[in-house]
């Protein structure tokens, strides 16, 4: 599902969705009304009803565009809503619902305002054939429940519901109940069941933890239930139940049953399970998650059978897909899923789904997350991520971050999602809040932890840096002086050691994206001795790899007017000017930036005139030994704007400055026109070539680049 576009009509209703306030018209007490002669098919209505309840914009406000009639509903989900009773009645219950899944609404909305709302219309009071309630409050002072009136219903679900005694009884009246549900209820006494005997096809009571009768007493009421087709007694673990272990003896029993539910009883064993299937060939279902069955060949040979359990992946996904809202089966089974993934080779999408499932219906529950975050990093190392959708992927990382900010003090959970985001795919291709992610990152980074996670979010860090917006960096002043404060320590502790490990040149490269474009954080680099450590780089490493990070960095810095005469000290000037002339055309290139930039500001040069006009000959005479600009340098130097080359590009007075800008603005130009040719019209830059190419006195090389950017520019982008 993930993997293919979304489908048209869902499109059109997120859009509709989305700009809801704009179509509507507003009643006079403030609620919504759609355009009168709007009329939709009833399955658009029933969809487009599913997409607000699933993005979580169904309200009192919002629902008052189905009380008209523009809407046909039939099948109605208002799972999770938050809605008054008032609201419910008037915008569903004239309807011709057949179908309503209220599972878990806000306890404004309780299951005697739902059920009397719903018998309100005596159509839906006749007709509805399938309620679902679970997790619904009952107020304690509750009158009787009246599901009774609801006399076409077939299906009924209340889960985990405050449901007594007397309400069984009265629902067991139903003509033409087939699927009851009691899980979780305050039921102790399931004899009423024995009133709808003739009509029950399906019985789900897992969990029934009030239950007073004795095991052959609910056996005896299971015997008569002849017509089961599901039965599902399923117990926690803890509770240790063998109420299934007694109902595998029996041999009168259930005979029509094509799926039976066991998982957490006790004392359950393959032979005893496998005898009772093959008295009955046609079972097709077998649920023994948290048993010790469901391990014999049987059990992956017997045709058409599906088991949910925990043996093999098989059962575990099955168990996952079954048991998504009963948290204590989705902890079982990522445990078991955990172990499975340790040496898994191969993509498993569906599996993922299902992880991302279970995290998003138990957010609460720290093993189900805990565990779930542990599945997700084995299911989606490295290689593995590649093949799985983006928007899987997307989803996940979402659910990652909701469970961090859940459990704010479990460090392992905060350990496995800093994990997840060293996957480059993710990081690179995957939306998700990378605000957040940068915030969480930089904590980290602070943290110290053992010096692998420190690397690992230094990584992430330089990364991250180069995705934010200016404003987004401007909210994160906080974290970004911390983390330049950090990446200054290791960089110095590193040099100190004569280390130039990966650690290293992941450090300098955090701080060389960190300080892009962001005149602050150079300000805060000077401030805490950044110039002196990096000096002292360069006097101790020569590699060109550790020797281009420092001069992007230094370039980044010189692109500040304010910070100029920090930068122009006699070591500074010694190792750049020496630099320029490296045979790696990458440092020279590097080198040849901050020159350009620091000679173009006359204010920190007043003493020392003469060595600036010595500097800018000798950038003259380098930038013409060059070979083209479309040249091979090894690493393409990447520029999220051009706002700094303008003043270069546009003062003749220094020509020698000017050709370098002009050089590095064909140079990225030829590289990657889409995006940096876009960039020169957005920032407006043509303006400044087309001076320069008119200009008397230009330098001839001068004019020969800027001719050529503007060639290639009409060559590649007429439609600009
Ligand atoms: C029980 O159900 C019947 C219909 O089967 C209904 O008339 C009666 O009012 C219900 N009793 C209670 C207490 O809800
Ligand atoms: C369960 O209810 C039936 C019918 O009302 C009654 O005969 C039986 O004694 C009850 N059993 C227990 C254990 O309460
Ligand atoms: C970020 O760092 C990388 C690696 O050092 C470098 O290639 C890239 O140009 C930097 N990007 C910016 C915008 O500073
Ligand atoms: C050009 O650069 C010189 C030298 O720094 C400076 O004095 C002058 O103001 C600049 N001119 C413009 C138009 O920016
Ligand atoms: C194959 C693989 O990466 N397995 C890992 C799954 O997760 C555990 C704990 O996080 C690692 O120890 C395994 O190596």
């Amino acid at each position: 599902e993930e993997a293919s576009p979304y489908s048209l009509v869902d499109i059109c209703l997120n859009i509709l969705i989305a700009n809801l306030e704009k179509l509507c018209s507003k009643r006079p007490d403030g609620t919504l009304c759609l355009p009168e002669h709007w009329s939709f098919p009833q399955e658009v209505a029933d969809r487009f009803l599913g997409v607000m309840t699933w993005e979580g914009k169904l309200t009192d406000r919002t629902a008052s565009i189905f009380q008209g009639n523009e809407m046909k509903l039939k099948l109605a989900n208002i799972q999770k809503a938050k809605l008054s009773t008032a609201a419910f009645i008037k915008a569903f219950c004239h309807h011709r619902l057949i179908e309503l899944d209220a599972t878990a609404v806000h306890a404004d909305l309780t299951v005697p305002d739902i059920v009397s709302g719903l018998c309100s219309n005596s159509w839906i009071q006749q007709n509805l054939r399938c309620l679902l309630l679970d997790s619904t409050s009952i107020p304690g002072d509750s009158r009787k429940l009246c599901f009774g009136q609801l006399t076409g219903l077939r299906i009924l679900s209340v889960f985990s519901v405050c449901f007594h005694n007397e309400d069984l009884a009265n629902v067991s009246q139903l003509p033409r109940l087939e699927s009851l549900d009691i899980s979780n209820t305050l039921v102790t006494n399931i004899s009423a069941l024995l009133t709808c005997k003739d009509r029950l096809k399906s019985l789900t009571m897992h969990y029934l933890k009030c239950l007073t009768m004795t095991k052959p007493q609910v056996l005896a009421v299971i015997r008569e239930l002849k017509y089961l087709v599901h039965l599902d007694i399923s117990d926690h673990r803890q509770l240790k139940s063998d109420l299934a272990f007694h109902l595998l003896q029996q041999k009168d029993i259930l005979p029509n049953v094509v799926s039976l539910d066991i998982s957490g009883g006790s004392c359950i064993t393959d032979g005893a399970v496998e005898l009772f299937i093959q008295q009955r060939p046609a079972m097709q279902f077998v649920g023994l998650l948290a048993t010790d069955a469901g391990y014999s060949d049987f059990f992956t040979t017997k045709q058409g059978l599906r088991v949910a359990g925990g043996a093999n992946m098989n059962q575990i996904s099955e168990a996952l897909s079954r048991y998504r809202k009963r948290s204590c089966f989705v902890k079982e089974a990522l445990y078991r899923l955990f172990t499975e993934t340790f040496s898994v080779q191969i993509t498993m999408p569906a599996i993922l789904k299902l992880v991302a499932i279970g995290m998003r219906n138990h957010p609460l529950d720290l093993p189900v997350q805990f565990t779930a975050s542990a599945c997700t990093l084995n299911l989606t190392r490295q290689g593995l991520a590649r093949g799985m959708p983006v928007r899987l992927l997307s989803e996940v990382t979402c659910l990652l971050f909701k469970a961090l900010k859940n459990f704010p003090h479990y460090q392992q959970l905060q350990k496995n999602c800093l994990l997840s985001l060293t996957n480059s795919r993710i990081l690179v291709d995957v939306p998700f809040d990378r605000f957040d992610a940068a915030k969480f990152v930089m904590r980290w980074l602070c943290k110290h932890e053992n010096p692998k996670m420190q690397t690992m979010a230094v990584s992430i860090t330089s990364i991250l840096a180069l995705q934010l917006s200016p404003e987004q960096t401007v909210q994160l002043k906080e974290e970004l002086f911390m983390a330049v404060k950090e990446l200054l320590a290791i960089v110095k502790q590193k040099t100190t050691e004569n280390l130039d490990d990966v650690t290293l040149l992941f450090t300098l490269k955090a701080l060389w994206n960190l300080t892009d474009e962001s005149p602050a954080v150079c300000k805060h680099f000077i401030e805490n001795e950044g110039l002196t450590i990096f000096i002292q780089v360069l006097e101790t490493f020569s590699e060109s790899a550790i020797q281009s990070k420092v001069l992007g960095l230094l370039n980044n810095v010189a692109e500040v007017r304010e910070l100029s005469s920090d930068l122009v000290t006699e070591d500074v000037v010694k190792h750049i000017s020496s630099l320029l002339h490296s045979k790696e055309m990458e440092i020279s290139y590097l080198a040849a930036g901050i020159i350009a930039h620091l000679a173009s500001d006359r204010q920190p040069w007043l003493s020392r005139e003469l060595q600036r006009s010595a500097l800018l000959q000798d950038l003259h005479a380098t930038v013409q030994n060059w070979p083209s600009s479309s040249c091979k340098m090894t690493a393409l130097v990447t520029y999220r704007s051009f706002k700094a080359f303008f003043p270069l590009l546009g003062n003749f007075s220094q020509p020698e400055v000017q050709l370098w800008a002009l050089w590095a603005v064909y140079h990225v130009c030829s590289k990657n026109p889409s995006k940096y040719c876009k960039l020169l019209v957005e920032e407006e830059g043509l303006q400044l070539l087309c001076d320069i190419q008119e200009h008397r006195g230009a330098d001839p090389q001068a004019l020969r680049i800027a001719t050529a950017i503007l060639d290639d520019f009409r060559m590649h982008f007429m439609n600009y």
